[in-house]
């Protein structure tokens, strides 16, 4: 369950978790017209810090340009600064970021241009999001029978809380059926994503992802991965995957924000390679959470410190 923490930021101050609530008739409760970001925040030795904060905003304000919001009412620079005081504000280490922009109470009907544009950040500590042992030991999924949203339908590389209904057919289709997730293929067959993550497959040592084009949302930790692998010298291409590959692939795992680096260990019941994180995978993890601990140089500036760094004592 959820644990409230005190503040929630809504259109530029600061209000109470209870306090944030909105009519039944706003228009993003009857037609879904939102957009949003998920985010964590890491604990390191420096205090707690933002990963790709500069990434996430700018992602938010892409999905809202897809949609004709053209203003959000706050640049850049001041919305990654309220998800920064957000943190200090509730006193958190390492948690979960959730702002989101949407099309509030108003006129009624399908036309969303009349009305307001609402936003708020939340953050709460948010763990495992595939159980805890799943960073260990992989998880089991399944193809789902949902295809990913087709081209010219709805927008992929927005991030909208309309796409989700597709993700949580996908999910809720997986959990029936005794899965942790489901992998949606796009609509011309080939591997899409997962509900709520990105997916990569290895085979001979080389890393494939399916590339934007197979309706997949541009994920930030995708991009992380992509980003590392080149520099540990492990060949990566986003390439068009044919579903059969996930079934022979030596290596499968996601990614996300919430999911980090998850290892896959069987689809359809048929195991993947030798059925537990295999050691790309792991290298990758190694890489990736040493740079979100702080163990290791963040030679990328990927994290965004929340408290301003205490001058040197001399
Ligand atoms: N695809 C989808 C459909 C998706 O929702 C996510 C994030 C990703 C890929 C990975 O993107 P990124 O987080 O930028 O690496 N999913 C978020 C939703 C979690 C939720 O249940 O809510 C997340 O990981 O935060």
């Amino acid at each position: 369950m959820l644990t409230p923490t005190e503040k929630i930021w809504h259109n530029g101050r600061f209000i109470r978790w209870e306090d944030a609530t909105i009519h039944v008739l706003s228009h993003v409760v009857n037609y879904g017209s939102s957009v949003f970001e998920g985010i964590r925040c890491y604990s390191t030795p420096d205090g707690p810090a933002i990963f790709r904060l500069r990434e996430h905003v700018r992602r938010m304000v892409d999905s809202a340009k897809i949609y004709r919001i053209e203003n959000l009412g706050f640049s850049a620079e001041e919305l990654g600064e309220a998800m920064l005081e957000l943190v200090r504000v509730n006193r958190m280490d390492a948690c979960y970021i959730r702002p989101i922009a949407f099309r509030g109470y108003g006129e009624i009907g399908v036309n969303p241009l009349k009305n307001p544009i609402e936003i708020y950040m939340a953050c709460w500590t948010w763990g495992k999001y595939l159980g805890d042992e799943a960073l260990a030991e992989g998880v089991d999924v399944c193809v789902s029978s949902w295809t990913r949203l087709a081209p010219n339908t709805l927008p992929g590389l927005a991030k909208a809380g309309a796409n989700y209904m597709n993700s949580q057919l996908i999910k809720m289709e997986a959990l029936t059926n005794g899965y942790s997730e489901g992998i949606a293929l796009d609509s011309g067959g080939f591997v899409s994503e997962g509900s709520g993550e990105n997916i990569f497959v290895v085979r001979d040592g080389k890393i494939h992802t399916p590339p934007l084009g197979a309706s997949v949302l541009p994920g930030i930790t995708r991009d992380s991965i992509l980003t590392l692998a080149r520099e540990l010298d492990i060949p990566v291409a986003e390439s068009i995957i044919p579903r059969e590959m996930l079934y022979i692939a030596d290596e499968v795992f996601f990614s996300g924000t919430a999911a980090e680096i998850t290892p896959i260990r069987s689809i359809d019941r048929i195991t993947v390679g030798k059925g537990r994180r295999g050691p790309i995978a792991e290298t990758l993890q190694k890489e990736f959470f040493g740079i979100i601990n702080g163990t290791r140089p963040d030679v990328h500036g990927w994290l965004s410190p929340v408290h301003a760094r205490q001058p040197a004592r001399v």
